[in-house]
């Protein structure tokens, strides 16, 4: 199979460490593509109308996206351990952490877009507050003792994982982990896990 992605992209490392634990990352051709939201990569546009990645082709030719849709396609062909558990209350809540995990990004992935894609003149520094508001409540909520993640690796806190590591590349300044002593503990040792250890991001070269 293939899977479209890009080095950077956070739902992509979500999917990649997916493959790590579920043993299939060496069945996967990795072609890295240039993902935009105003110059489309054609080369994923030809499997995926949105032109996003991740996008995985599978050996019938089946194109899959987003993120979630692949991971479960990945958990379901599985060779080693599954990462959506089968127990409902595992389940449920491994699916909530995916969800508030992906709604990090999604506001991260705004706000990165509103200064690096959109001309300055029409930048919305409301916008980009606001986008932060998510981040920060979601983050809050993942401190509280209510959301707290566990250490099991599931779909769950493998994105989070992701989302936390995305908000170190692109937003160094935002000290997430201050008054999130937790949270902040969790990573550190999440982070060590070897399906993120090998699909951190290249730090990004100085100006
Ligand atoms: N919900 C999607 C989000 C994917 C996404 O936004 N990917 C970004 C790269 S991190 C992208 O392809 N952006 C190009 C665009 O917005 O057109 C998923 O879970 O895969």
């Amino acid at each position: 199979m293939k899977l479209y992605y890009s080095s950077t992209s956070p739902f992509a490392r979500k999917v990649l460490a997916v493959s790590i634990v579920t043993g299939l990352y060496d069945n996967i051709d990795r072609i890295e593509a240039a993902p935009h939201p105003i110059d489309r990569d054609v080369s994923v546009l030809a499997h995926n109308p949105l032109a996003k990645v991740p996008t995985l082709v599978t050996p019938e030719g089946l194109a899959l996206f987003d993120s979630r849709v692949i991971a479960e396609y990945l958990d379901a062909n599985t060779v080693a351990a599954r990462v959506f558990p089968q127990e409902d209350g595992l389940r449920w809540k491994a699916l909530a952490l995916q969800s508030l995990s992906d709604g990090i990004l999604d506001a991260a992935l705004l706000i990165r877009y509103e200064r690096t894609a959109r001309p300055e003149n029409l930048r919305w520094p409301l916008w980009q507050e606001r986008q932060f508001d998510k981040i920060v409540s979601a983050l809050d909520a993942l401190e509280s003792d209510q959301h707290a993640p566990s250490h099991a690796v599931d779909i769950g806190t493998i994105t989070l994982g992701s989302a936390l590591g995305y908000l170190d590349l692109r937003f160094p300044d935002f000290v997430w982990r201050s008054g999130r002593p937790k949270l902040g503990t969790w990573f550190e040792s999440f982070a060590r896990n070897d399906f993120l250890l090998r699909t951190a991001a290249p730090v990004p070269k100085a100006a």
